[in-house]
């Protein structure tokens, strides 16, 4: 009778849920993690990043695309899906729509019968591998863009996809619209006013519900269920809240794997970010609490480069031996404030290996603390924690300590109101939001038995479901990966000299300092490089301005070349896009043709007059 009533009397009652909550599908995508975005389509082509929308269907052509391969190596690399850009901004329609007749149909490809769509969800869907899509809401090619005719076809696109190929579990609504386009020829600029209210997302977002309910809708002018991580770099700003207003709305961090882009470029080998720094981004961007999604592009063949292969799987090895081994697992925990006594709320419940058990403290302590005893001492540089999250998002701050010779020092310190990490390869970052998870890195490993966590500031009682220590792979846990940069056929530009627009600072875009610029507050404007010997130059390459300011950013350009400085041929012109969020060097490359006088246009600029280069290599054919 008596342990009966004692039994009833320690039942204490779950927390009241804190602020928004996290749908089961939004709980369910945190869980993934990391999955790849695969760009590929007419760009890959053309060695674009934004296709105009005129290109001819006929280039999409690839001799060795094989789907199965693809995610094979994704999957194997540890991810846990792929999102595919079914049409990019260019308008070019991978599978075979009836919505517009700019679409893989008109492609030599499997003589017009070709679906990359299709084989990539028939494939992901043998390997159990999560499959989305891309669908860019701006559509260059489209003669009605900007109308309301478009509309149809959009939604449309969006039926199509989310009825033809299962499962989809994230459908991307991109925010870019850059304006211009060769819109059926029109070769204008349109704008659309507000994007919410021309797409009418709140009617997309509901269709999207009907038609397949489980799957995330990203972006949607904030309208969807994760949002932007804010830059094309793949972290995300630390503390994390995964809360605004009144909605629960995660982030997710993007960035290709390589340096040049998002498609598939020329030469692009030797440009592969390397294992360390894909760590670094994962600790920025799930370490923080957001997911991650890493580019991967196809080549003009179909298939994944085999450099950017190389540092994806040592990346999946140095992040599964990351995981591996949590020396927290069945720590004794003895915590200073237990809900009710309940075994159920027990300190020990953030080491049973179970996600979903939380230790929790009574309603109305914020900040509790919690003493963690190892079963023998362990070595290790990462300290992760989880939020129940299906209970809101509520710490604001925590500290973690180690004994370390008979003292208790601090490894991770609490964080202030108002600090803002943004570095994405920190060391000994502080303590701020835990949400789905946070993983901390140590300035160097420690190697104790004896731990504390004190929750700093919380805005309920807490209820953390992990506390787990891990050790961090050195590189010479994996493969070395070989990045060498690759700059065959970059001329020197010793003893040049130059002419055109503020010739004075020309020098500056070849002097190898990305930091400084040519730089004059004119559009259109030019400059002319005189390299005092003839060469048969096939290319150059051009990095934007560096300094974080999209103003004066040249954004089109043309290039001619002369023998004497007096008669010039056109070689190239065009666009530089996506320069806003993502602003890498971009390669351009043409037939050879034998000059010693390179002209460069700067025919349009971002945000306004001004003209700007931040480093410049010309290329020339070394045989
Ligand atoms: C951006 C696009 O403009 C880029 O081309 C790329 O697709 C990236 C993922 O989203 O907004």
């Amino acid at each position: 009778m008596l342990g009966c009533l004692s039994g009833i009397l320690s039942a204490a009652p779950a927390p009241k849920p804190y602020g928004p909550l996290p749908t089961e599908q939004q709980v369910n995508w945190l869980r993934m993690e990391w999955y790849a975005f695969v760009h590929f389509g007419l760009n890959t082509y053309t060695n674009r990043e934004w296709g105009y929308g005129d290109e001819s269907p006929g280039l999409f052509n690839p001799s060795a695309f094989d789907a199965e391969e693809i995610v094979k190596t994704l999957k194997g690399a540890g991810m846990s899906g792929m999102i595919y850009t079914a049409k990019h901004h260019d308008g070019f329609c991978t599978w075979p729509t009836k919505s517009t007749e700019h679409n893989i149909k008109q492609s030599p490809w499997k003589k017009g019968k070709g679906d990359v769509v299709k084989e990539f969800a028939v494939a992901c869907r043998k390997h159990d591998f999560a499959f989305g899509t891309y669908l860019s809401p701006w559509d260059r090619n489209c003669a009605e863009y900007g109308r309301p005719g478009y509309l149809k076809v959009y939604y449309k696109q969006i039926e199509e996809l989310l009825t033809k190929y299962g499962p989809i579990f994230e459908i991307w609504f991109d925010g870019a619209m850059g304006g211009d386009g060769y819109y059926g020829g029109a070769r204008q600029k349109r704008n659309i006013g507000k994007a919410d209210t021309y797409y009418n997302y709140e009617q997309v977002v509901k269709n999207i519900r009907r038609l397949q309910p489980d799957c995330i809708i990203w972006g949607a002018a904030g309208r969807g269920d994760v949002t932007w991580g804010g830059s094309e770099k793949g972290f995300v700003k630390y503390p994390l809240w995964n809360t605004q207003g009144q909605r629960w709305l995660s982030l997710e961090g993007d960035t290709p794997i390589n340096h040049r882009g998002w498609f598939w470029h020329p030469g692009q080998a030797g440009h592969v970010k390397s294992p360390e720094t894909l760590m670094d981004i994962y600790m920025a961007s799930v370490g923080r609490g957001a997911n991650l999604i890493l580019n991967l592009a196809p080549n003009r063949d179909g298939q994944l480069d085999a450099a950017d292969v190389a540092s994806l799987e040592a990346f999946g090895k140095m992040r599964r031996k990351l995981l591996e081994t949590d020396y927290a697992l069945r720590a004794r925990v003895k915590a200073s404030d237990v809900r009710g006594g309940d075994k159920k709320y027990d300190g020990s419940r953030m080491t049973d290996g179970d996600i979903e058990s939380y230790w929790c403290p009574e309603d109305g302590n914020t900040t509790p603390s919690a003493e963690i005893v190892l079963e023998k001492p362990a070595t290790f540089d990462v300290v992760r924690l989880r939020e129940q999250i299906r209970l809101g998002q509520r710490v604001e701050s925590f500290r973690v300590e180690a004994m370390l010779n008979g003292e208790w020092q601090t490894i991770v310190a609490p964080g202030n109101p108002g600090e803002v990490e943004t570095r994405f390869d920190l060391r000994g970052g502080k303590g701020h939001t835990i949400g789905n998870q946070v993983m901390r890195r140590l300035r160097e490993p420690v190697t104790t038995d004896r731990l504390r966590l004190t929750i700093t500031r919380s805005r309920a009682c807490p209820c953390i479901s992990e506390f787990s220590l891990l050790l961090m792979p050195g590189a010479e846990a994996v493969a070395p990966v070989a990045v060498a940069e690759t700059d065959e056929g970059v001329l020197s530009s010793k003893g040049w000299t130059y002419s055109g627009f503020a010739a004075e600072k020309a020098p500056l875009a070849f002097d190898g300092k990305p930091e400084t610029m040519w730089q004059i507050d004119r559009t259109p404007s030019h400059f002319v490089v005189d390299m005092k010997k003839v060469y048969a130059v096939n290319g150059f390459s051009y990095l934007p301005r560096q300094d974080g300011k999209t103003v004066g950013m040249t954004s089109r350009y043309r290039v001619e070349l002369s023998l004497d400085g007096r008669n010039w041929q056109r070689v190239a012109e065009g666009e530089f896009g996506n320069l806003r969020a993502n602003p890498v060097e971009q390669q351009i490359s043409f037939p050879g043709q034998k000059a010693r006088y390179v002209r460069f246009f700067s025919t349009a600029a971002l945000d306004g007059t001004g003209s700007s280069v931040a480093e410049m290599k010309i290329y020339a054919a070394t045989r």
